[in-house]
């Protein structure tokens, strides 16, 4: 039997890269091929995207402009790193994919979330996750672990984290709008509490889906 495409989202610091590799582990144990990647990333071109959407620069990208980086980061991964592996049977862990565009972009700059989607559809081929696990958390706890973690690696807010909390409200409530627009695709995850239970939530879901 073919392999699952699954993808992790929701604020920063949900989680979703400890969750990712929690759960690619589990599939390992199972005797599963897995493929673990991100986005923008997974790619040697998406990753350079990654720097430079990331980057404090003088002229920092017009809406647009991010846009069209995040979209064709993900052409580049779905072309050359997705729909391969999903095509030789693996099972496809991302964390981050199209929902981010919609969320970030739509929902947190106000760009049309229609017209991202018909952006989107042409990036991606039409690949659609068949899960997706939103990890959600309350602002105050994702500026608590991004803090945490900043103090821990001694490093500053980049641009995007930096962006003000009216902004990190619209996004947390357009991923919940997201998902209440598609529930037989999401699976909503309160990550505020304990990792484990946490983990176990993700393995329900991943089982029923
Ligand atoms: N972006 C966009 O705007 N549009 C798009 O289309 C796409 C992306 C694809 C990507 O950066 C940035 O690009 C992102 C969105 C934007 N914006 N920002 N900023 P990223 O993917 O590198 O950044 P991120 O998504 O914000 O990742 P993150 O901050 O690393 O968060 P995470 O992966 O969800 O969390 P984590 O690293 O697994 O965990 C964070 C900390 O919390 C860590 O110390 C953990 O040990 C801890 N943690 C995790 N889970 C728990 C639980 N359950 N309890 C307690 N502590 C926990």
């Amino acid at each position: 039997m073919g392999g699952k495409f699954i993808s992790f989202e929701g604020p920063e610091g949900g989680g979703k890269s400890t969750h990712a590799a929690a759960l690619a582990e589990t599939l390992r144990a199972e005797g599963k091929t897995v493929l673990v990647t991100r986005e923008p990333g997974g790619t040697r071109l998406a990753e350079l995207i990654r720097g430079l959407v990331r980057e404090e620069l003088d002229d920092p990208p017009v809406t647009r402009a991010e846009v069209l980086l995040f979209l064709a980061a993900r052409a580049q991964v779905v072309a050359n790193v997705i729909k391969p592996a999903l095509a030789r049977g693996e099972w496809v862990l991302c964390d981050r994919f199209s929902d981010s565009t919609f969320a970030y972009q739509g929902y947190g700059r106000g760009i049309d979330v229609q017209l991202l989607k018909e952006l989107n559809d042409f990036a991606t081929e039409g690949l659609v996750p068949d899960l997706t696990i939103l990890l959600d958390v309350p602002p105050e706890v994702s500026r608590e672990r991004i803090a945490e973690r900043q103090r821990a690696t001694s490093t500053s807010a980049d641009r995007i984290e930096a962006a003000g909390e009216a902004f990190h409200k619209r996004l947390r409530e357009g991923f919940l709008a997201l998902a209440k627009a598609e529930p037989e695709r999401f699976a909503v995850i309160d990550s505020s509490g304990d990792p484990a239970e946490v983990d176990r939530m993700i393995r329900e879901a991943v089982r029923g889906s």
